[in-house]
C-alpha cells in the first residue's frame, strides 16, 4: 500500500509500481500530473488528489477513483469504463469523448465537467455540453443477462467463461439442440436457431465472438482484451485462426469420431497434418508466455482454449508442442473451464444429436 503519508509524488514512481504489479496508491497527491495514454486499469486511487492533471486517453477501465479529487483534470477520451467514481469531485474536468459505461457515478460532483460526447454508465451518448442529471448518476444499466447454450457446446462454452471470468451475474437457459433450437419460440431469439445467445434486456446478440466484443463492454474488468497493439492483435488472430482455420480442419476428425464419415488411413493422416500446421502456428504465437495476450488472460485463450485441449480426446495428440500443453494445463487449473466442462453424462446422452447436427454441417 501506498500513499497513506503521501509519499509517492511522482508520475514516474506511480507508473513503474504499477507495471511492477502494485495496485493500490490510495489517496497519494498527484495535482497536474502528466497521466496521458497511460495504462492503470484495475488501479485504486480511492481518495487521491489529482486535481488538473492530465489523464486524456487514459486506460481507467475498473479503477477506484470513490473520494478523489479530480477537479479540472483532462479525462478526454479516457476509458472509464466500469470505474467507481462515487463522490469523485469531477468540477470543471473535461470528459468529452470518455467512456463512462457502467461506471458508478453515484454522489459524484460534476458541476461544470464537459460530457460531451462521452459514453454515459447506461451507453447513451451525451450529445451536448451539460452535466449528468443526479437521477442518471445511479443507472449502471444493470439487467441479469441471459445465456441460451448447450453444455456440450464450444461456442457457447466461450461466452460462459467469459462471463464466469467477468463476475458477472447471469442466468443460464439450456437448449437440447434435438431440434428444440428450431422452434417458433427459440427463432424469435436467434433466426438462425443457434446458441450461444445472450439477451441483455430489451438487446439479444447472437454469433459468440460479437458476444464475447458485448460482454468485453459492458463489463470491462478484469480486462480479457489486451490494449498493446500487438497483444491486441495477436489475441483477435488466435480467435479468427481457432474460428477459420482450426475448427474445420478438425470437422473431418469428428464426423469419422462419430462414425458418420469414417476416414481410412491416408485420410486420417491428411487430417492430423493440417490440423498440426495450425498448431506449430500456435504454438509459436505463445512465445513463451503463459497466455496468447502475454501475462493475463484474454479472448484469445478462451475461444481456442475451448477446443485446443479437446483435440487429444478426438485422438490428435499435443506432445510435439510443449508450450501448447503448458497452456491447456494451466487453463485447466481455472475454475473457469472446470466449471464449465462438459460431463461424461452430458455427452453421452449429446450423441445422438451432435451426430446429427455433424451431419449437416
Ligand atoms: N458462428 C456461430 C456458430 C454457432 C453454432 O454453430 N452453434 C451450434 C452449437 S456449437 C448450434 O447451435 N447448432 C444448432 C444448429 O445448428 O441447429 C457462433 O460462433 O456463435
Amino acid at each position: 500500500m501506498t500513499g497513506r503519508d503521501g509519499e509517492l509524488r511522482t508520475t514516474d514512481e506511480l507508473l513503474k509500481r504499477y507495471k511492477a504489479g502494485e495496485r493500490e496508491f490510495e489517496q497519494v497527491r498527484l495535482s497536474g500530473a502528466d497521466l496521458h495514454n497511460t495504462i492503470l486499469h484495475g488501479i485504486d486511487l480511492s481518495e487521491a488528489i489529482l486535481n488538473q492533471a492530465n489523464l486524456s486517453r487514459a486506460d481507467l477501465r475498473g479503477a477506484d477513483l470513490s473520494w478523489v479529487d479530480l477537479s479540472g483534470a483532462d479525462l478526454r477520451g479516457a476509458d472509464l469504463r466500469g470505474a467507481i467514481l462515487t463522490r469523485a469531485d469531477l468540477s470543471g474536468a473535461n470528459l468529452s469523448h470518455a467512456n463512462l459505461l457502467r461506471a458508478d457515478l453515484s454522489l459524484a460532483n460534476l458541476e461544470e465537467a464537459n460530457l460531451s460526447e462521452a459514453i454515459l454508465p447506461d451507453g447513451t451518448i451525451q450529445g451536448v455540453i451539460t452535466p449528468l442529471e443526479e437521477e442518471d448518476a445511479d443507472d449502471t444499466g444493470g439487467t441479469v443477462l441471459r445465456l441460451y447454450y448447450h453444455p456440450v457446446s464450444w461456442n457457447a462454452r466461450r461466452v460462459w467463461i467469459a462471463l464466469l471470468e467477468k463476475g458477472i451475474s447471469f442466468e443460464l437457459v439450456a437448449l437440447r439442440l434435438d431440434g428444440d433450437q428450431r422452434s417458433p419460440q427459440f427463432r424469435e431469439v436467434n433466426p438462425f436457431g443457434q446458441v450461444p445467445v445472450l439477451v441483455d434486456g430489451e438487446f439479444t446478440v447472437f454469433e459468440s465472438l460479437a458476444i464475447l466484443d458485448y460482454i468485453e463492454a459492458i463489463a470491462p474488468y478484469p480486462p480479457l482484451l489486451p490494449r498493446e497493439p500487438k497483444a491486441l492483435a495477436t489475441v483477435r488472430m488466435i480467435e479468427m485462426l481457432t474460428v477459420n482455420e482450426l475448427l474445420p480442419r478438425l470437422m473431418p476428425l469428428m464426423r469419422h469420431e462419430f462414425g458418420e464419415t469414417p476416414l481410412d488411413e491416408s485420410g486420417l493422416k491428411a487430417v492430423h497434418e493440417s490440423l498440426d500446421e495450425v498448431l506449430e502456428v500456435f504454438e509459436d504465437k505463445l512465445q513463451g508466455n503463459p497466455y496468447f495476450g502475454g501475462p493475463a488472460l484474454s479472448l484469445a485463450d478462451i475461444v481456442a482454449g475451448t477446443v485446443i485441449p479437446w483435440l487429444p480426446r478426438n485422438g490428435h495428440l499435443l506432445p510435439q508442442f510443449p508450450q501448447l500443453q503448458g497452456w491447456c494445463d494451466l487453463l485447466h487449473q481455472r475454475d473457469t473451464w472446470t466449471q464449465t466442462e462438459p460431463t461424461e453424462s452430458e455427452l453421452a446422452a449429446a450423441k445422438s444429436h451432435l451426430r446429427q447436427l455433424l451431419a449437416t454441417t
